[in-house]
């Protein structure tokens, strides 16, 4: 009689399971492939854009990157980018930039973005339309069929003089989409305040924006709108980092 050596099989090591922040990284670590040593950068604004700042930074300690300008597109960004030691300056000093990095809350399957939920949308599409090329880094969430189709914040920056008023005409100006115009607040209630001392009133479409060059230049057509979310024809590549690994759409 053959002896059998029963033996169990090697164990399959557990499949290691990304977290969101974990494809935040990856989107930005491969972005930062794109800078180069000499250039003048816009940094963008919110967690996926802190990523890429510290990556920078990494670079620039380790030697591999130099001489590199950063532009922030926020006090937040200003504030963690001079923590890290990167030169920064300002569109006055530097009014045309090589290339911007930053996140987005939606991407359309055009390239054009939702932005601002983060409440830098101002800084960011002023940064971003004076860079030769705006990469723009997500992780899968951020995917949408249309803009404003997530069910969350298209946000608008308006002037804090007769806020109501604006909130008023932003929501008419969209009635028959059935969209719901509410005044951006912070945590203990009061309103929301931008780095330009502006307030955000945020649009909440039922269905996506059917056309959002229209709806775009009709709401900044509205006297008190300072700036709107919708970033359209403005990405050259969108980096999307998903379970499956990481996508560039150009
Ligand atoms: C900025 O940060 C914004 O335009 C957008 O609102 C937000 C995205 O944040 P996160 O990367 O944290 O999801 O890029």
């Amino acid at each position: 009689r053959s002896i059998r050596c029963l033996s169990s099989p090697a164990p399959t090591p557990p499949a290691t399971v990304l977290s969101q922040d974990d494809l935040k990284k990856l989107s930005a670590v491969k972005a930062v492939e794109y800078v180069k040593s000499g250039m003048v950068l816009g940094l963008g604004t919110g967690s996926t854009a802190a990523f890429v700042v510290s990556e920078i930074s990494d670079l620039l300690s380790s030697g591999k990157l130099s001489d590199v300008i950063g532009v922030p597109t926020s006090k937040r960004t200003f504030e963690q980018a001079k923590s890290l030691g990167i030169p920064l300056s300002t569109l006055d000093e530097h009014p045309r930039l090589d290339l911007a990095i930053d996140g987005a809350d939606e991407v359309d399957p055009y390239l054009n973005l939702v932005k601002g939920r983060g409440g830098a949308l101002l800084r960011e599409k002023m940064v971003e339309a004076a860079s030769d090329k705006f990469i723009v880094v997500v992780d899968e969430t951020k995917l949408v069929t249309g803009l404003g189709g997530s069910g969350l914040a298209m946000p608008v920056e308006v002037v804090q003089f007769c806020w109501q008023y604006n909130l008023t005409r932003l929501q008419e100006l969209f009635k028959e989409e059935g969209c719901e115009a509410k005044l951006r607040l912070d945590p203990d209630g009061k309103p929301y305040v931008t780095d330009n001392s502006n307030y955000i009133v945020d649009l909440y479409f039922k269905t996506p924006i059917v056309d959002a060059n229209a709806a775009g230049k009709e709401i900044s057509a509205l006297e008190g709108v300072v700036e709107h979310g919708l970033f359209l024809d403005m990405a050259a590549a969108v980096i999307i980092a998903g379970k499956e690994g990481i996508n560039i759409k150009t």
